[in-house]
């Protein structure tokens, strides 16, 4: 069984950050360690949410783990807090990333062309900077943008200016980059990936679903660091994740109660789980 850390919020309230990482994770079959970095009542696109910001405890969880001997194959980070957590997550890549773990960066801080509340441009920079010790990292367009100090372009764009973004990702400094929210044609949607060691491109397109869900990109990026960890390639890893999400984002809507701060992952689960479950596409 591989043992995976990730490193990302628990929002209680929201199905996004660890509270949709840790059952994706477990479902695929991986031990998944979690290192909460801050507690939020609900994530921040409601208002007046709660933040306990548990930066003071991960140095010295870091220095027990290390004691203990704990080795991971894989470190996935996601959604992270400040400039602060951003250099103690630098510190866990070197301290337990050095007998060739994968380490996974969703840079999540932003969606539709805007930053989350709390983040700012010089936050987008040093989220870069993280990236430069990524093996593979998962930027939608729009944290691409900021962390490439580019105008943000919603539509319309060419194949031509979407490879160019992602060479200029993996310039910072990451092995791989898997772009999300690609769109060419109106009624796609899908995924663009490059290799910088091979100089490759590969993608993969879904129907486009005229939807906003919150909490998506945290699904993506779970399903795909569980599908690598499994041994898939970087394609098949993000085709799985891309097929997930509109499996759940199908499986949401078909609710006529559904809200928009969360997709009904859970009862798409079971086509995650190695040996089977049915496909709920
Ligand atoms: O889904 C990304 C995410 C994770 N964690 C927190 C968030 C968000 C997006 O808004 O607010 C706390």
């Amino acid at each position: 069984m591989k043992r995976i850390m990730t490193i990302q919020d628990i929002s209680c309230l929201g199905r996004c950050s660890l509270t949709v990482a840790l059952p994706i994770l477990s479902a695929m079959g991986h031990e998944t360690v979690i290192l909460p970095t801050a507690v939020l009542s609900t994530h921040t696109q409601f208002s007046n949410f709660t933040f306990r910001d548990l930066t003071e405890d991960l140095m010295p969880i870091a220095e027990h783990w290390k004691k203990e001997n704990f080795k991971f194959d894989a470190i996935y980070t996601g959604y992270l807090g400040s400039d602060e957590q951003i250099e103690i997550v630098k510190k866990y890549f070197e301290l337990f990333a050095n007998d060739g773990a994968l380490r996974i960066v969703d840079p999540a801080m932003g969606d539709n062309g805007k930053l989350y509340v709390g983040f700012d441009e010089a936050f987008a920079k040093k989220m870069a900077g993280l990236c430069r010790h990524a093996d593979i990292i998962l930027p939608n367009l729009t944290e691409a943008a900021f962390m490439l100090g580019l105008d943000y372009q919603a539509q319309g764009y060419s194949e031509e200016y979407i490879k160019d973004v992602l060479r200029r990702l993996c310039d910072l400094g990451a092995k791989k980059a898997v772009l999300t929210g690609v769109s060419f044609h109106e009624k796609e949607l899908g995924v663009m990936a490059y290799d910088a060691a091979s100089d490759t491109f590969e993608s993969y397109f879904n129907e486009w679903i005229p939807v906003s869900f919150h909490g998506t990109g945290d699904c993506f990026a779970s399903c795909f660091a569980g599908a690598v960890l499994q041994g898939k390639s970087v394609y098949e890893s993000f085709k799985l994740a891309a097929d997930f999400i509109v499996a759940c984002i199908k499986r949401t809507m078909a609710d006529p109660d559904h809200h928009d701060y969360g997709v009904n992952f859970e009862e798409v689960l079971p086509m995650l789980v190695p040996g089977g479950g049915p496909t709920l596409l």
